[in-house]
């Protein structure tokens, strides 16, 4: 049977997280395809970018009222998926980050069941609403709920699969469907170009990428770093910007380190900055994916890594570089010298996993959920 191009509501947060990302970049892969996609959100998502005719973007705007100490985010979002749906005649909802978006999106069903709409509610879970958020307490009953009455639920890795088992009472099937990346193209270009604004011929460059949470370990980096650069020329890139920000820069300037550790905040085009790196450096507490890893293995870049939640399904020991115990930062430097030495076949081995990773195989992935789903 022909498939028909469908109406999709992608709901998401617009910002530079991994989930956002996701989001985005597969709204923009759905829309190349020929579907109309809807995206619900309070601001422009960041990673948007070019002119598509298939694409709309629809704000969320709540309005400020001296009453509302905590302004109803969910209630308006629910709302204005509403309204989408009614008006923009969708055919599937697909929410990412279960908090508030997948329980908003419950309301908005029941809504429209009430005016004889059916809506289906596709809901991806991406990590910190399951380790870290999804487990406090004052979440749970809402998040078990809105996972349990979603029509269909992926996790980015098997690893957040069993997790949501772990923490929560779950009787919904869950389905894998893992973060993509869209091939890179061109990067030696990008390398050459990189590698001129952030190092000299004879040093490394090493970048780390996070939202700089205590869940990303950012004092982690810089010990990793400061080892490493006592016996290979090298500098640092931190890529982006939050709340462990300053201690950080204090770090830096402590251990004599700041005209080798360079801190360029939010970035809009990572890879443009990876594609230059040597090393990506990545030693979380806790991730379900770690998609920034992905996105500098597609540019040819070794990754070294805590062996923690998802990223022994991305980063390959031995392979695409190597995988440590979270906090191990001596192991970690001493790994990372290994890669430098051997690093054609990190970067190969790198780039090979990646395109494993590619976007084609997760569209169709997402698409047959959807088509399932409508009915
Ligand atoms: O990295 C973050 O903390 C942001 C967070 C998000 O929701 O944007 O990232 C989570 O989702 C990404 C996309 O699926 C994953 O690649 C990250 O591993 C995951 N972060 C954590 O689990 C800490």
């Amino acid at each position: 049977m022909e498939k028909r191009f469908l109406r999709i509501g992608i709901v998401g947060y617009p910002t530079f997280g991994g989930s956002g990302v996701v989001a985005t970049e597969l709204g923009m892969a759905l829309a190349e395809q020929g579907h109309e996609v809807h995206f619900i959100t309070y601001s422009q998502p960041v990673r948007l970018k070019g002119i598509n005719k298939n694409i709309r973007f629809h704000e969320v705007n709540v309005s400020d009222y001296p009453l509302f100490v905590y302004p109803p985010y969910e209630l308006v979002l629910a709302s204005k998926m509403v309204d989408v749906v009614k008006y923009e005649k969708l055919d599937v909802l697909h929410v990412h980050y279960a908090i508030p978006h997948a329980s908003a999106a419950y309301m908005a069903k029941k809504i429209l069941e009430d005016e004889g709409i059916r809506i289906p509610v596709v809901t991806t879970l991406h990590g910190t609403d399951i380790t870290l958020v999804g487990k406090d307490d004052s979440f749970k009953p809402v998040i078990t709920f809105a996972i349990n009455h979603s029509d269909a639920v992926t996790a980015v890795s098997e690893s957040l699969k069993k997790d949501t088992y772990r923490f929560f009472d779950i009787h919904q099937n869950i389905e894998v469907v893992p973060n993509f990346i869209e091939p890179a193209a061109n990067c030696d270009h990008w390398r050459q170009l990189a590698r001129k604004e952030f190092v000299t011929s004879d040093e490394k460059m090493l970048v780390h990428i996070s939202n700089f949470r205590p869940v990303k370990r950012i004092m982690d980096v810089l010990e990793i770093f400061k080892a490493v650069q006592a016996e290979v020329p090298s500098r640092l890139v931190m890529v982006g910007d939050g709340p462990e920000r300053h201690k950080a820069e204090q770090w830096t300037r402590e251990n004599g380190l700041t005209s080798q550790i360079d801190f360029v905040g939010n970035v809009k085009d990572p890879q443009e900055i990876l594609a230059g790196a040597d090393l990506f450096v990545l030693p979380s507490e806790s991730e379900s994916f770690g998609l920034s890893a992905l996105e500098a293995m597609s540019m040819g870049v070794p990754v070294i890594s805590s062996n923690t939640g998802g990223l022994p399904e991305v980063n390959q020991d031995g392979v695409s570089g190597y995988l440590c115990a979270v906090g191990d930062v001596a192991e970690m430097a001493r790994k990372s010298k290994l890669i430098f030495e051997d690093w054609n076949h990190f970067s190969s081995g790198a780039r090979s996993i990646a395109l494993k990773f590619g976007i084609d195989r997760v569209l169709n992935q997402y698409l047959a959920i959807y088509y399932r789903v409508v009915v």
